[in-house]
């Protein structure tokens, strides 16, 4: 955490091995079968045709027995299993950086009428020469990805103002997916996730993966203080784009809201314990990071956020 505080987390971080995360995952002996003993084999999953680029839908057991039969006809590729509900949340848990982040993990009330987003752990199951083309997380948010299974290739473009918007102006083009995006921009990083190794994406990352062998992966999204103005930039980019994904962020707004509320309360609570001890004048209560309690973090992120709730009132 300090370090990501001292640097930012502007650039992916491929880290070699999961001792020290923080991450629960099942042993490599785990696998696709496994899956449907977990979750179930009725569960209903998005299966996007690579070939087509179409989504559909089947119940888990019928891809199950897709994926182990030895005749393939086509390329489906399952990378929205959202399996939180599900009894294979007891074996996997995202790494703890990220729980520690997480805005929804942190700052959504129990007692919120509208559900808690549903994106902090993915089943990947993805069948050799599956492709997903290049894309940026809905809500901006970062994402970490762990093989346990295969390898999976990641296309990496960072978010510049030029790259954004050569993206924007590529994903409204009709014919975009007859265009390899990477070739409108000048640098493209190609990152190999092996079996065993984990991969944090920060926000903004203009991303596409090829997975050359059979893989099973785990990822999750997060949204955080890091990264707030880039989470904001990509929600608006979204939104004039009106992009549909198979992994949206649910009630971002909302939980931008309840951020903005915690820290609110947050600041309110630390000019009071001041006041007390004398030490805080009143124009600590409009200036608090002079005095040391609240991070610069933290304010930057009420910062960003009452920019960011008052274009989208
Ligand atoms: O592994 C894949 O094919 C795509 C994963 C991905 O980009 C995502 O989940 O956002």
């Amino acid at each position: 955490m300090d370090y990501l505080e001292e640097n930012g987390f502007n650039e992916p971080i491929l880290v070699q091995k999961k001792d020290g995360l923080g991450m629960s995952m099942p042993a490599p002996t785990f696998y696709i079968s496994d899956v449907e003993n977990y979750v179930g084999p009725d569960v209903t999953v998005d299966v996007v045709d690579v070939t087509k680029q179409t989504d559909s839908q089947m119940k888990l057991k019928e891809f199950v027995d897709y994926y182990y039969s030895t005749n393939r006809k086509k390329v489906l590729n399952v990378i929205n299993l959202e399996f939180s509900d599900t009894r294979m949340s007891t074996i996997v848990e995202s790494p703890q950086i990220v729980r520690h982040l997480s805005w929804v993990e942190n700052y959504w009330p129990g007692d919120a009428l509208l559900g808690k987003p549903k994106v902090t752990r993915y089943c990947l199951i993805c069948v050799k020469d599956s492709y997903t083309d290049f894309h940026i997380e809905c809500g901006g948010a970062s994402v970490w990805y762990h093989v346990l299974k295969g390898e999976k290739i990641f296309f990496l473009i960072k978010p510049t103002s030029a790259n954004l918007s050569l993206y924007e102006r590529w994903r409204s083009s009709s014919s975009h997916s007859e265009m390899f995006f990477a070739d409108q921009v000048d640098k493209c990083y190609k990152c190999t996730l092996k079996q065993g190794q984990t991969l944090f994406v920060p926000s903004g990352w203009i991303n596409a993966v090829l997975t050359p062998v059979d893989c099973l992966a785990f990822s999750g999204h997060f949204v955080h203080n890091l990264s707030v103005e880039m989470q904001m930039r990509a929600y608006e980019i979204e939104k004039r784009l009106k992009v549909k994904t198979l992994t949206p962020f649910p009630n971002f707004e909302t939980a931008c809201w309840y951020v903005g509320r915690h820290l609110l309360e947050r600041f309110k609570e630390e000019c009071m314990k001041q006041r007390k001890h004398k030490q805080c004048q009143e124009k600590a209560f409009f200036c608090p990071s002079e005095h040391g309690f609240v991070s610069a973090v933290q304010m930057t992120t009420l910062d960003a956020l009452i920019l960011f709730q008052s274009i989208n009132q």
